[in-house]
Protein backbone atom coordinates (compact mmCIF):
# COMPACT_ATOMS: atom_id res chain seq x y z
CA UNK A 1 0.00 0.00 0.00
CA UNK A 2 1.31 3.23 -0.44
CA UNK A 3 -0.54 7.27 -0.80
CA UNK A 4 1.01 9.78 -1.86
CA UNK A 5 1.76 12.69 0.56
CA UNK A 6 3.24 15.68 -1.80
CA UNK A 7 2.94 16.42 -5.21
CA UNK A 8 5.29 18.81 -6.85
CA UNK A 9 5.32 20.31 -10.60
CA UNK A 10 8.49 22.47 -12.11
CA UNK A 11 7.03 24.38 -15.26
CA UNK A 12 10.63 24.21 -16.88
CA UNK A 13 11.76 24.57 -20.52
CA UNK A 14 14.85 23.19 -22.09
CA UNK A 15 16.96 24.77 -25.35
CA UNK A 16 17.47 22.09 -27.77
CA UNK A 17 21.07 21.84 -29.21
CA UNK A 18 18.83 22.60 -32.92
CA UNK A 19 15.34 23.37 -33.92
CA UNK A 20 13.43 20.46 -34.39
CA UNK A 21 11.02 20.85 -37.28
CA UNK A 22 7.70 19.28 -38.30
CA UNK A 23 4.83 19.52 -40.21
CA UNK A 24 3.20 21.44 -37.43
CA UNK A 25 5.85 23.27 -36.33
CA UNK A 26 9.06 24.12 -35.01
CA UNK A 27 10.48 23.89 -31.53
CA UNK A 28 13.77 25.88 -30.44
CA UNK A 29 12.96 25.47 -26.50
CA UNK A 30 10.91 22.76 -25.32
CA UNK A 31 8.84 23.55 -22.00
CA UNK A 32 7.58 20.34 -19.99
CA UNK A 33 6.15 19.74 -16.74
CA UNK A 34 8.17 17.46 -14.35
CA UNK A 35 6.36 15.99 -11.67
CA UNK A 36 7.75 14.99 -8.31
CA UNK A 37 5.48 12.47 -6.27
CA UNK A 38 7.08 11.51 -2.36
CA UNK A 39 5.75 8.48 0.27
CA UNK A 40 6.71 7.26 3.11
CA UNK A 41 10.45 9.35 2.41
CA UNK A 42 10.67 8.28 -1.37
CA UNK A 43 10.06 10.29 -4.26
CA UNK A 44 8.98 9.48 -7.63
CA UNK A 45 9.64 11.40 -11.17
CA UNK A 46 7.24 11.72 -14.15
CA UNK A 47 7.06 14.08 -17.09
CA UNK A 48 4.41 16.16 -18.80
CA UNK A 49 5.36 15.60 -22.51
CA UNK A 50 2.47 18.52 -23.58
CA UNK A 51 4.62 21.58 -25.65
CA UNK A 52 3.60 25.18 -25.34
CA UNK A 53 0.55 25.28 -28.08
CA UNK A 54 -2.00 22.46 -28.96
CA UNK A 55 -0.33 21.86 -32.05
CA UNK A 56 0.56 17.96 -31.51
CA UNK A 57 -2.55 17.46 -29.19
CA UNK A 58 -4.48 20.06 -27.63
CA UNK A 59 -3.19 20.02 -24.69
CA UNK A 60 -0.43 22.48 -23.69
CA UNK A 61 1.79 22.78 -20.61
CA UNK A 62 -0.65 25.25 -19.32
CA UNK A 63 -3.61 23.34 -19.34
CA UNK A 64 -1.74 20.39 -18.13
CA UNK A 65 -0.78 22.65 -15.02
CA UNK A 66 -4.24 23.65 -14.75
CA UNK A 67 -6.11 19.69 -14.67
CA UNK A 68 -3.14 18.54 -12.47
CA UNK A 69 -3.21 21.33 -9.51
CA UNK A 70 -6.83 21.86 -10.00
CA UNK A 71 -8.28 17.83 -10.87
CA UNK A 72 -5.45 15.35 -10.53
CA UNK A 73 -3.96 16.46 -7.49
CA UNK A 74 -6.86 16.81 -5.02
CA UNK A 75 -7.83 12.72 -6.72
CA UNK A 76 -4.65 11.17 -5.86
CA UNK A 77 -3.39 13.02 -3.03
CA UNK A 78 -3.80 10.51 0.41
CA UNK A 79 -5.70 8.01 -1.60
CA UNK A 80 -4.73 4.48 -0.51
CA UNK A 81 -3.07 2.61 -3.59
CA UNK A 82 -2.40 -1.05 -4.05
CA UNK A 83 -0.13 -0.39 -7.28
CA UNK A 84 0.52 2.33 -9.65
CA UNK A 85 -2.21 0.31 -12.09
CA UNK A 86 -5.14 1.52 -9.45
CA UNK A 87 -4.19 5.08 -10.44
CA UNK A 88 -6.20 5.34 -14.23
CA UNK A 89 -9.25 4.18 -12.26
CA UNK A 90 -8.55 7.26 -9.32
CA UNK A 91 -8.56 9.58 -12.25
CA UNK A 92 -11.17 8.28 -14.43
CA UNK A 93 -13.37 11.34 -13.26
CA UNK A 94 -11.01 13.68 -15.15
CA UNK A 95 -11.82 12.89 -19.07
CA UNK A 96 -9.13 13.09 -21.73
CA UNK A 97 -6.25 15.02 -20.82
CA UNK A 98 -3.84 11.86 -20.80
CA UNK A 99 -0.90 13.78 -20.98
CA UNK A 100 -1.71 15.17 -17.97
CA UNK A 101 -2.24 12.28 -16.11
CA UNK A 102 0.49 10.41 -17.75
CA UNK A 103 2.99 12.53 -16.09
CA UNK A 104 1.66 11.91 -12.60
CA UNK A 105 0.88 8.44 -13.30
CA UNK A 106 4.46 7.72 -14.03
CA UNK A 107 5.70 9.59 -11.27
CA UNK A 108 3.88 6.79 -8.96
CA UNK A 109 5.76 3.95 -10.83
CA UNK A 110 8.68 5.34 -10.16
CA UNK A 111 7.97 6.10 -6.59
CA UNK A 112 6.13 2.21 -6.38
CA UNK A 113 9.73 0.98 -7.77
CA UNK A 114 11.57 2.90 -5.69
CA UNK A 115 10.05 1.86 -2.34
CA UNK A 116 9.82 -1.93 -3.87
CA UNK A 117 14.12 -1.15 -4.47
CA UNK A 118 12.89 -2.89 -8.16
CA UNK A 119 13.80 -1.07 -11.82
CA UNK A 120 11.16 0.14 -13.16
CA UNK A 121 11.62 -2.27 -16.12
CA UNK A 122 11.49 -4.89 -14.08
CA UNK A 123 7.86 -3.50 -12.83
CA UNK A 124 6.87 -3.43 -15.75
CA UNK A 125 7.49 -6.81 -17.23
CA UNK A 126 10.43 -6.28 -19.30
CA UNK A 127 12.78 -8.69 -20.73
CA UNK A 128 15.66 -6.67 -22.21
CA UNK A 129 18.35 -5.08 -21.01
CA UNK A 130 19.05 -2.57 -23.38
CA UNK A 131 16.70 -0.42 -26.11
CA UNK A 132 17.75 -0.31 -29.62
CA UNK A 133 17.65 3.22 -30.78
CA UNK A 134 16.57 5.37 -33.67
CA UNK A 135 16.46 8.94 -34.68
CA UNK A 136 13.66 11.15 -35.62
CA UNK A 137 15.01 14.02 -37.83
CA UNK A 138 13.21 17.02 -38.43
CA UNK A 139 12.12 18.47 -41.75
CA UNK A 140 15.82 20.93 -43.38
CA UNK A 141 16.33 23.82 -45.36
CA UNK A 142 17.28 21.56 -48.15
CA UNK A 143 17.91 17.57 -49.12
CA UNK A 144 22.11 18.29 -48.61
CA UNK A 145 21.64 19.36 -45.08
CA UNK A 146 19.77 16.47 -44.24
CA UNK A 147 21.83 13.72 -45.59
CA UNK A 148 24.38 15.64 -43.94
CA UNK A 149 22.77 15.64 -40.79
CA UNK A 150 21.63 11.52 -41.85
CA UNK A 151 25.46 10.77 -42.53
CA UNK A 152 26.26 12.15 -39.06
CA UNK A 153 23.31 10.24 -36.90
CA UNK A 154 24.15 6.77 -38.86
CA UNK A 155 28.09 7.24 -37.89
CA UNK A 156 27.44 7.66 -34.25
CA UNK A 157 25.60 4.31 -34.69
CA UNK A 158 21.66 4.76 -34.45
CA UNK A 159 20.30 1.99 -36.22
CA UNK A 160 17.06 3.55 -37.97
CA UNK A 161 16.52 6.94 -39.61
CA UNK A 162 13.04 8.71 -39.12
CA UNK A 163 12.50 11.83 -41.66
CA UNK A 164 9.80 14.13 -40.92
CA UNK A 165 7.62 14.69 -43.91
CA UNK A 166 4.98 17.55 -45.25
CA UNK A 167 3.50 18.33 -48.83
CA UNK A 168 6.46 19.80 -50.76
CA UNK A 169 8.59 17.42 -48.51
CA UNK A 170 8.02 14.11 -49.26
CA UNK A 171 8.81 12.10 -52.62
CA UNK A 172 11.96 13.78 -53.74
CA UNK A 173 13.40 13.78 -50.21
CA UNK A 174 12.92 9.71 -49.38
CA UNK A 175 14.27 9.44 -53.01
CA UNK A 176 17.38 11.18 -52.21
CA UNK A 177 17.66 9.94 -49.04
CA UNK A 178 17.05 5.91 -50.61
CA UNK A 179 19.55 6.91 -53.25
CA UNK A 180 22.52 7.35 -50.99
CA UNK A 181 21.06 4.66 -48.53
CA UNK A 182 19.79 2.17 -50.26
CA UNK A 183 19.52 -0.54 -47.29
CA UNK A 184 19.66 1.74 -44.38
CA UNK A 185 16.07 1.08 -42.04
CA UNK A 186 13.96 4.21 -43.32
CA UNK A 187 10.36 5.68 -41.78
CA UNK A 188 8.46 9.05 -42.57
CA UNK A 189 5.91 10.68 -40.16
CA UNK A 190 4.11 13.13 -41.49
CA UNK A 191 1.72 14.15 -38.07
CA UNK A 192 -0.90 14.21 -39.76
CA UNK A 193 -0.36 16.68 -42.98
CA UNK A 194 -1.91 14.37 -45.68
CA UNK A 195 -6.00 13.73 -46.69
CA UNK A 196 -6.57 10.66 -48.87
CA UNK A 197 -6.97 13.26 -51.89
CA UNK A 198 -2.58 12.73 -51.33
CA UNK A 199 -3.13 9.18 -52.30
CA UNK A 200 -1.12 9.78 -55.47
CA UNK A 201 1.89 10.39 -52.95
CA UNK A 202 1.94 7.48 -50.72
CA UNK A 203 1.59 5.30 -53.85
CA UNK A 204 4.64 6.54 -54.70
CA UNK A 205 6.31 6.32 -50.93
CA UNK A 206 4.86 2.55 -51.05
CA UNK A 207 7.83 2.08 -53.79
CA UNK A 208 10.83 2.92 -51.59
CA UNK A 209 10.85 -0.29 -48.86
CA UNK A 210 9.76 2.40 -45.83
CA UNK A 211 10.14 0.35 -42.34
CA UNK A 212 6.58 2.20 -41.84
CA UNK A 213 4.95 5.54 -43.09
CA UNK A 214 4.17 7.51 -39.51
CA UNK A 215 0.36 9.51 -39.24
CA UNK A 216 -0.10 10.14 -42.39
CA UNK A 217 -3.34 11.72 -41.99
CA UNK A 218 -5.28 13.64 -39.57
CA UNK A 219 -4.57 13.19 -35.95
CA UNK A 220 -7.74 11.76 -34.73
CA UNK A 221 -8.84 10.05 -38.29
CA UNK A 222 -8.80 6.26 -37.53
CA UNK A 223 -11.07 5.31 -40.99
CA UNK A 224 -9.67 7.40 -43.21
CA UNK A 225 -6.11 5.37 -42.66
CA UNK A 226 -8.20 1.73 -42.42
CA UNK A 227 -8.60 2.89 -46.32
CA UNK A 228 -5.23 4.11 -46.84
CA UNK A 229 -3.78 0.91 -45.45
CA UNK A 230 -6.00 -1.17 -47.66
CA UNK A 231 -3.87 0.83 -50.58
CA UNK A 232 -0.74 0.30 -49.51
CA UNK A 233 2.26 -2.38 -48.62
CA UNK A 234 3.90 -0.25 -46.42
CA UNK A 235 2.29 -0.57 -42.67
CA UNK A 236 1.11 2.43 -41.46
CA UNK A 237 1.71 3.51 -38.12
CA UNK A 238 -0.22 5.88 -35.65
CA UNK A 239 1.13 7.95 -33.42
CA UNK A 240 -1.30 10.99 -32.48
CA UNK A 241 -4.47 9.01 -33.62
CA UNK A 242 -3.86 6.50 -30.66
CA UNK A 243 -4.92 8.74 -27.79
CA UNK A 244 -6.09 5.53 -25.19
CA UNK A 245 -6.15 2.38 -24.79
CA UNK A 246 -9.86 2.84 -26.60
CA UNK A 247 -8.76 4.57 -29.54
CA UNK A 248 -5.99 1.69 -29.64
CA UNK A 249 -8.78 -0.99 -29.74
CA UNK A 250 -10.69 1.12 -32.03
CA UNK A 251 -7.53 1.21 -34.60
CA UNK A 252 -6.96 -2.29 -34.71
CA UNK A 253 -11.03 -3.33 -34.79
CA UNK A 254 -11.09 -1.11 -38.13
CA UNK A 255 -7.42 -2.23 -39.28
CA UNK A 256 -6.38 1.69 -39.00
CA UNK A 257 -2.71 0.66 -39.14
CA UNK A 258 -0.50 -2.35 -38.50
CA UNK A 259 1.94 -0.83 -36.86
CA UNK A 260 1.63 1.38 -33.33
CA UNK A 261 4.10 3.88 -31.64
CA UNK A 262 3.20 3.64 -27.63
CA UNK A 263 3.97 7.05 -26.17
CA UNK A 264 3.33 6.66 -22.38
CA UNK A 265 3.32 10.16 -21.73
CA UNK A 266 0.82 10.96 -24.89
CA UNK A 267 -1.93 7.45 -24.20
CA UNK A 268 -2.29 8.09 -20.03
CA UNK A 269 0.73 6.65 -18.39
CA UNK A 270 2.65 3.25 -18.16
CA UNK A 271 -0.65 1.41 -17.07
CA UNK A 272 -2.66 2.16 -20.67
CA UNK A 273 0.61 1.79 -22.45
CA UNK A 274 0.89 -1.82 -20.90
CA UNK A 275 -2.99 -2.49 -22.06
CA UNK A 276 -1.82 -1.38 -25.17
CA UNK A 277 1.23 -3.13 -25.68
CA UNK A 278 -0.56 -6.49 -24.54
CA UNK A 279 -3.58 -6.06 -26.84
CA UNK A 280 -1.07 -5.75 -29.78
CA UNK A 281 0.84 -8.57 -29.27
CA UNK A 282 -2.37 -10.70 -28.93
CA UNK A 283 -3.41 -9.62 -32.58
CA UNK A 284 0.52 -9.48 -34.10
CA UNK A 285 0.46 -5.96 -34.53
CA UNK A 286 4.12 -5.13 -33.58
CA UNK A 287 4.39 -1.62 -31.10
CA UNK A 288 7.48 0.77 -30.71
CA UNK A 289 8.00 3.59 -27.95
CA UNK A 290 7.87 6.82 -29.68
CA UNK A 291 9.38 9.94 -28.30
CA UNK A 292 8.48 13.83 -27.65
CA UNK A 293 11.72 15.31 -27.13
CA UNK A 294 11.72 14.27 -23.05
CA UNK A 295 14.29 15.31 -20.94
CA UNK A 296 15.81 12.29 -19.41
CA UNK A 297 13.06 11.99 -16.87
CA UNK A 298 10.54 11.30 -19.55
CA UNK A 299 13.32 9.23 -21.36
CA UNK A 300 13.76 7.25 -18.53
CA UNK A 301 10.47 5.74 -18.47
CA UNK A 302 10.33 5.80 -22.25
CA UNK A 303 13.55 3.35 -22.24
CA UNK A 304 12.04 1.09 -19.29
CA UNK A 305 8.71 0.39 -21.36
CA UNK A 306 10.72 -0.09 -24.82
CA UNK A 307 12.44 -3.27 -23.22
CA UNK A 308 8.73 -4.91 -22.98
CA UNK A 309 8.51 -8.17 -25.37
CA UNK A 310 6.20 -6.71 -28.14
CA UNK A 311 8.71 -3.73 -29.22
CA UNK A 312 9.81 -5.13 -32.49
CA UNK A 313 11.00 -1.96 -34.00
CA UNK A 314 14.01 0.92 -33.07
CA UNK A 315 12.53 3.85 -31.08
CA UNK A 316 12.60 7.19 -30.76
CA UNK A 317 14.68 7.33 -28.39
CA UNK A 318 18.17 8.86 -28.92
CA UNK A 319 20.75 9.75 -26.40
CA UNK A 320 20.67 13.05 -24.36
CA UNK A 321 23.29 14.67 -26.21
CA UNK A 322 20.71 14.49 -29.55
CA UNK A 323 18.36 17.16 -27.98
CA UNK A 324 20.16 18.55 -25.25
CA UNK A 325 23.41 20.32 -24.13
CA UNK A 326 23.32 19.57 -20.45
CA UNK A 327 20.25 16.59 -19.37
CA UNK A 328 18.52 17.14 -15.91
CA UNK A 329 19.38 13.82 -14.95
CA UNK A 330 23.08 11.71 -14.42
CA UNK A 331 24.33 10.04 -16.08
CA UNK A 332 22.59 11.29 -19.03
CA UNK A 333 21.58 8.63 -21.68
CA UNK A 334 24.11 7.60 -24.30
CA UNK A 335 24.32 5.66 -27.31
CA UNK A 336 26.19 2.31 -27.25
CA UNK A 337 28.55 1.63 -30.60
CA UNK A 338 25.53 -0.86 -31.23
CA UNK A 339 23.07 1.98 -31.58
CA UNK A 340 21.37 1.13 -28.27
CA UNK A 341 20.45 2.15 -24.91
CA UNK A 342 21.60 0.26 -22.13
CA UNK A 343 18.78 0.46 -19.10
CA UNK A 344 19.51 1.42 -16.06
CA UNK A 345 19.63 -1.47 -12.94
CA UNK A 346 19.06 0.95 -10.41
CA UNK A 347 15.51 1.26 -8.36
CA UNK A 348 12.61 2.98 -10.41
CA UNK A 349 13.78 4.67 -13.50
CA UNK A 350 17.23 4.35 -12.20
CA UNK A 351 19.08 7.48 -13.09
CA UNK A 352 19.18 10.40 -10.52
CA UNK A 353 16.83 13.20 -11.08
CA UNK A 354 19.30 16.61 -10.67
CA UNK A 355 16.73 18.67 -8.36
CA UNK A 356 18.81 21.57 -8.36
CA UNK A 357 19.60 21.69 -11.67
CA UNK A 358 15.64 21.51 -12.26
CA UNK A 359 14.66 24.10 -9.32
CA UNK A 360 16.91 26.21 -11.20
CA UNK A 361 15.22 26.13 -14.91
CA UNK A 362 12.14 26.08 -13.49
CA UNK A 363 10.16 29.29 -14.08
CA UNK A 364 7.32 28.15 -11.51
CA UNK A 365 6.70 25.60 -9.16
CA UNK A 366 4.07 24.55 -7.23
CA UNK A 367 3.66 21.86 -4.11
CA UNK A 368 0.58 20.59 -3.46
CA UNK A 369 -0.40 18.11 -0.23
CA UNK A 370 -2.86 15.60 0.85
O1 LIG B 1 5.55 12.69 -34.07
O2 LIG B 1 6.90 11.38 -33.17
C1 LIG B 1 6.47 12.52 -33.31
C2 LIG B 1 8.63 15.02 -31.38
C3 LIG B 1 7.67 15.87 -30.87
C4 LIG B 1 6.35 15.63 -31.19
C5 LIG B 1 5.99 14.56 -32.01
C6 LIG B 1 6.97 13.70 -32.51
C7 LIG B 1 8.30 13.97 -32.22
C8 LIG B 1 9.41 13.18 -32.75
C9 LIG B 1 10.70 13.18 -31.99
O3 LIG B 1 9.36 12.59 -33.80
C10 LIG B 1 10.91 11.92 -31.25
C11 LIG B 1 12.01 12.04 -30.22
O4 LIG B 1 11.74 12.43 -29.06
O5 LIG B 1 13.16 11.75 -30.57
MG1 LIG C 1 5.00 10.78 -34.77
Amino acid sequence: MLAVEELTLYLVEMELVRPFRTSFGATRVKPCILVRVRSRGEEGWGEVVADRGPWYSYETVETAWHVITEFVAPLLLGRELDHPKDVPEVLSPVRGHNMAKAGVEMAVWDLYSRIEELPLYRVLGGVRREVESGVSIGIQKDVDSLLKLIDGYLSEGYRRIKVKIMPGWDVNVVRRVREEYPDVPLQVDANGAYTLRDAEIFKRLDEYSLLMIEQPLSYDDLVDHAALQRSLRTPICLDESISSYSTARCALALGSCRVVNIKPGRVGGHTASLAIHDLCASRGVPCWVGGMLETGVGRAHNVALATLPNMKYPNDISASSRYYERDIVDPPFELTRRGTIPVPEGAGIGVEVLTSEVERLAKRAVTLRA
